[in-house]
């Protein structure tokens, strides 16, 4: 049982996910992975479908981790973990090995999580494998370049979705919500949150309860890339903030079927503080904008928050 983490101050102090990785500077994804690795600890086991936090970290023929980490592709995430706990179980139980039962963690990005990968993960969960899969959004394929993924959102410039004439808004379909998508169809799924590294205590404590659940969980960390999404590299955590504070991202934990909000501000803010210190958007026109604001009012409403913020631009 990994208990509850009351403080930063009595947060571990050993770090699983080491110095020396060729992310970016200021990178969301890299930040979430380390507080993921503090929370859960050295009885671990990280799967690495491909993306940024397989392919940055990993360069050239080296890794992070001071746990075992194994690279999946991008479209088997869910299975090779499913492997992995299998032959745990099978193992534990014919006493071929003393070990104890791991923490088996996917850290796959949007990509390998809600598109590419969905049905490898989908299956896991289906069949019930006791593991933890991570789904870091950082709202695009980053590795490739970014490009648009199903959680960028809608009015984000990618190389896939640039902003031109004939589509002045940039992307143009409203994002995938892989988080409920989840929380449904599942009949073994144990536990399910969103987090942020916006708030690491709160995160920590997600991470700790998806690996005490006897049975999948699943959880989902917004993760801003100062790359992908044009920002300055040490607003990653202002950024971050910002998406919960604007209501573009929600923070809950499903309990008895029903989203609960763990992180609550008094009062949001106009999605327009979110987006303006993002060059992703700089392209964006008022009545885009105002389709964002109604987005986040929407994704809002769905877990229980009303009538937030009706914002005129003119
Ligand atoms: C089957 C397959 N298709 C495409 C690729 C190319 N590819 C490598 S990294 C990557 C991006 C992954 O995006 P995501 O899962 O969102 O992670 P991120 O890079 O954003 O961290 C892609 C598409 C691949 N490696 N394997
Ligand atoms: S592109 Fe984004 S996710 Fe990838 S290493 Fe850079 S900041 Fe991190």
């Amino acid at each position: 049982m990994l208990e509850q983490i009351k403080s930063i101050k009595q947060a571990p102090v050993e770090e699983y996910y080491v110095p020396g990785h060729r992310t970016c500077a200021g990178c969301g994804p890299a930040l979430q992975y380390r507080l993921v690795a503090k929370a859960a600890g050295k009885n671990t086991i990280f799967i690495g479908p491909t993306g940024c936090m397989y392919v940055a970290n990993t360069s050239y023929g080296c890794g992070p981790w001071a746990v075992p980490w194994v690279h999946a592709q991008i479209t088997g995430g869910g299975g090779v973990a499913s492997g992995i706990a299998a032959a745990y179980k099978a193992m534990i139980r014919k006493h071929k090995t003393d070990a104890e039962y791991p923490n088996i963690i996917v850290m796959a990005g949007d990509g390998g999580t809600a598109d590419i990968g969905i049905q490898s993960l989908s299956a896991a969960f289906y069949r019930g494998h006791n593991i933890v899969f991570i789904c870091y959004d950082n709202e695009s394929y980053a590795n490739t370049g970014i490009q648009a993924s199903p959680t960028t959102p809608y009015g984000a410039w990618t190389t896939f979705t640039p902003a031109g004439p004939v589509v002045p808004e940039g992307k143009k379909l409203m994002p995938k919500d892989i988080t409920k998508i989840m929380a449904h169809g599942h009949p073994e799924l144990k536990y399910l949150a969103t987090a942020s590294l916006g708030y690491p205590v709160d995160l920590m404590n997600k991470v700790r309860k998806a690996c005490n659940a006897e049975g999948p969980a699943f959880l989902y960390i917004h993760a801003p890339c100062p790359k992908g999404w044009s920002f300055p590299a040490e607003k990653t955590v202002k950024v971050a903030k910002l998406a919960v504070e604007t209501g573009m991202v929600q923070l809950y934990e499903l309990v008895d079927g029903e989203y609960k909000l763990t992180i609550k501000p008094a009062k949001y803010k106009p999605v327009s503080e979110y987006i303006k210190y993002q060059g992703r958007f700089s392209h964006l026109q008022p009545e885009h904008i105002q389709k964002l604001q109604q987005f986040a009012n929407q994704r809002l409403k769905e877990v229980g928050v009303e009538n937030t913020i009706s914002q005129t631009i003119e």
